[in-house]
């Protein structure tokens, strides 16, 4: 939103493009590795719904194979290392709850936070990517929202013995995805994607979320508030 369609401007292939993009690629492929992990432990979370998380681990591991291709196109090795570093603390989260059989919050981190998150991005990155790039994105986008509906669906339908383990996991991890994109808003802009147009997006598809899943509004604006002093 608020971007330029096409950038004719943007070189792929400078030493400043490419610098930045070993850093925002190897955030995608390791977001892409940590959520077929954690597609991987919620099946083990929710045996009922099994075969359902399994499909999507898959989908998750399309998705990291597609922007691993879009590094490659573009001669660029990913930071991996410092990929790590940026999802170490929702990782860390999410295993903690995983250890807990808190299933609601790691719902709450991989359905619902991290697909915002990468909604937010890649549909910010489809009108200034490469043509290589823009493809794959537009594919991989269209999965993340089978994701993010998924944990609005089983969210919804346990919502009244969730919502106060939402409201917690929420607090504990709203302010990590701000921490997040201040970190990544320098690299991000020389990608010709802007920090405001990556908030905005986020959280009107996270506000969204949480609306579908059953909050009020009032309870949307106090959860939204988390954190937002930091952005
Ligand atoms: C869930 O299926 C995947 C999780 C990936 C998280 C992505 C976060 C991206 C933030 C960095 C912004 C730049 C995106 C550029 C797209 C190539
Ligand atoms: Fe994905
Ligand atoms: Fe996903």
């Amino acid at each position: 939103m608020g971007q330029i369609a096409a950038s004719p401007e943007i070189d792929f292939h400078s030493e400043t493009y490419k610098d930045a993009y070993s850093r925002i690629n190897a955030i995608v492929i390791e977001g892409e590795q940590e959520a077929y992990d954690n597609y991987i432990k919620l099946a083990e979370l929710l045996p009922e719904e099994k075969d359902e998380l399994i499909r999507l681990s898959k989908m998750e591991s399309r998705h990291k194979k597609g922007f691993e291709a879009c590094g490659r196109n573009l001669q660029v090795a990913p930071d991996i290392e410092f990929a790590r570093k940026f999802f170490l603390q929702l990782h860390q989260n999410f295993q903690a709850g995983a250890a807990q059989g808190n299933v609601v919050t790691c719902l709450l981190i991989q359905s619902l936070i991290i697909e915002c998150f990468a909604i937010a991005a890649y549909n910010i990155y489809i009108p200034v990517a490469d043509d290589f790039a823009r493809k794959i994105t537009e594919g991989v986008v269209k999965d993340e929202y089978t994701h993010l509906n998924f944990g609005e669906v089983w969210l919804k339908a346990h919502f009244e013995e969730s919502k106060a383990e939402l409201a917690q996991a929420n607090r504990q991890n709203l302010p990590i995805v701000w921490r997040m994109l201040n970190e990544v808003e320098n690299d991000a802009r020389v990608l010709a994607m802007e920090k405001e147009a990556l908030v905005e997006d986020f959280m009107i598809a996270y506000g969204e979320a949480l609306s579908n899943i059953g909050f009020t509004t009032r309870d949307i604006m106090r959860m939204s508030a988390y954190g937002l002093a930091a952005a």
